[in-house]
């Protein structure tokens, strides 16, 4: 569904639903599975085969979603005809059950004659017919037959589904397989945080992200598991040098760590899809040198275990920025929906065209002949982050006391580094606020600021210009199809 729809559909479901859109979609399903399996049960009843024709159809469905996955083994297959063929069958089966209860003449004519076209059908009518037991007995040792039977098939499934949870198991036994992990020392460390850098004023979100606080955006419904004993990467394309990289020869290179602030393309002005990690990680530019890319060459398409891509311009990744194959987030492994065990963060560039989970291939290649996933779907193939702000105290609408009150957010301009941040009240004149030290160009910067206010109403917006001495840009835009733009404004109510 998610590859299939036109990208309006998916944009206005995450702009209604957030990060809740899974969550959501699910639920969707769990709705449109119990109305398509109502139907089912009354086309049935009515007229044998029509119900499990439904289901036959809606099997085919799936399977046909379940073979243009990536990683569609012929177990996944078999799963989805299975499930139509038991479905059907049973379906079948309860409805005549329901049926052979009822005398004959009250089922119906169309459910008699139809029941009437094979064999257990015609014993059923006739038995029906012949057996002359008063009606209501009939009808009520149909009905609990059906009964039965239903909350038997709801139990076994019930019973099979958790075999099945147990048995595939893989995410728990990978969850185990990363606490395991030992992940080795960064031959260089992540520069110290500056002193000052944390503002820390109430309200204010850490500097650092704690891993479960960390946004996550992906088209993955079910976190893909992968096993860090078989995992590999794979460099293939327009290189001299094709390479298979294992786990172990990825932790055993010189990693370093460094703070990298990401952020999602899909942010609003004032958004939370952002966070910084601290990540450890081996430079990209390493490996690709190892690859030895060929002339010609202007792209990196990364995939995921899931098949997901990402097109990085190679400049990006072989330039003496910091893009990790990162194996570690704030001194522990990947969690798994973060991508674990090894994904790409590259500094500067939204996630949806760099920040690849799950990696699987590093695959050298050009714009003019290969497209990320989300290109096609009308966002725009190359993404570097825009310069942007955030007010984060007083929350937008907050009642605050007369007198100064005290501002504070986040900047970012990653790569390039945040120069001033400056605020204004009710459209008067910019003020700049006290800027706190980043941890680095490829951070968010927190900054504060105290503003005189009498009782009113006021309009605060924030403005962040870039070490190249490049302001944000004032002109609202929506997300689509590059970032948005325009200034984080807030309302505050001033008390007397
Ligand atoms: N495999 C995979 N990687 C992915 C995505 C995805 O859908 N699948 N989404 C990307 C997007 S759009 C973003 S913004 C970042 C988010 O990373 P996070 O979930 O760790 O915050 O992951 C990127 N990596
Ligand atoms: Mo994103």
């Amino acid at each position: 569904m998610i590859d299939a729809v036109p990208p309006g559909v998916k944009d206005w479901a995450i702009s209604l639903f957030g990060t809740a859109d899974k969550a959501v979609f699910v639920g969707g399903m769990l709705l449109v599975i119990v109305a398509v399996g109502s139907l089912a049960g009354i086309l049935e009843q009515r007229r044998r085969f029509a119900g499990a024709a439904v289901i036959g159809v809606f099997g085919l469905v799936g399977l046909t979603a379940v073979l243009t996955r990536a990683q569609m083994t012929p177990a996944a297959a078999v799963v989805a005809l299975a499930a139509a063929v038991s479905g059907a069958l049973l379906l079948g089966w309860l409805i005549r059950r329901l049926h052979e209860g009822l005398p004959a003449g009250a089922a119906g004519t169309a459910a008699v004659t139809a029941a009437g076209t094979d064999a257990a059908g015609t014993a059923a009518g006739t038995e029906a017919a012949t057996a002359q037991v008063p009606a209501g007995t009939e009808r009520t040792a149909g009905r609990r037959t059906f009964l039965q039977v239903l909350a038997a098939s709801a139990g076994a499934t019930a019973v099979g589904g958790v075999v099945a949870a147990v048995w595939r198991g893989a995410a728990a036994s990978i969850s185990t397989a990363r606490e395991k992990l030992q992940l080795p020392a960064a031959v260089s460390g992540a520069p110290a945080i500056p002193a000052g850098a944390e503002v820390g004023l109430d309200g204010m979100q850490p500097l650092v992200t704690p891993n479960r606080d960390f946004y996550r955006i992906d088209t993955a419904l079910i976190v893909p598991s992968l096993d860090p004993e078989s995992w590999v990467l794979r460099v293939t394309g327009m290189v001299e040098q094709e390479i298979e990289l294992n786990l172990a020869d990825l932790l055993a290179k010189p990693l370093i760590e460094r703070h990298v602030t990401i952020a999602c393309v899909s942010n609003e002005v004032g958004g939370d899809l952002i966070g910084n990690a601290r990540w450890l990680g081996w430079p990209v530019r390493e490996l690709l040198a190892l690859a030895r890319p060929q002339s010609g060459a202007d792209m990196v398409l990364s995939r995921s275990s899931d098949g997901w891509t990402a097109g990085t311009p190679l400049e990006v990744l072989t330039d003496q920025r910091d893009a990790l194959l990162a194996v570690g987030m704030n001194g522990e492994p990947l969690p798994l929906e973060h991508g674990f065990p090894v994904r790409l963060i590259v500094p500067g560039l939204y996630g949806y065209v760099s920040a690849t989970k799950w990696l699987t291939e590093l695959r050298v290649t050009r714009f003019a002949d290969d497209v990320g996933y989300w290109t096609p779907r009308g966002w725009s193939d190359r993404g570097p982050i825009k310069t942007s702000s955030r007010i984060d105290v007083p929350r937008t609408g907050r009642r605050v006391g007369a007198g100064t009150v005290m501002f504070g957010g986040v900047a970012w301009a990653q790569h390039t580094g945040i120069g001033k941040v400056e605020l204004r009240v009710n459209r008067g004149p910019w003020q700049e606020a006290r800027l706190a030290p980043g941890i680095s160009l490829d951070t968010w910067y927190q900054w504060q600021l105290g503003i005189e206010l009498t009782p009113g109403q006021y309009e605060v917006q924030v403005r962040a210009t870039d070490l190249n001495g490049e302001p944000q840009v004032e002109e609202r835009r929506p997300v689509t199809p590059d970032g948005a733009t325009g200034f984080h404004t807030i309302r505050v109510d001033v008390n007397p």
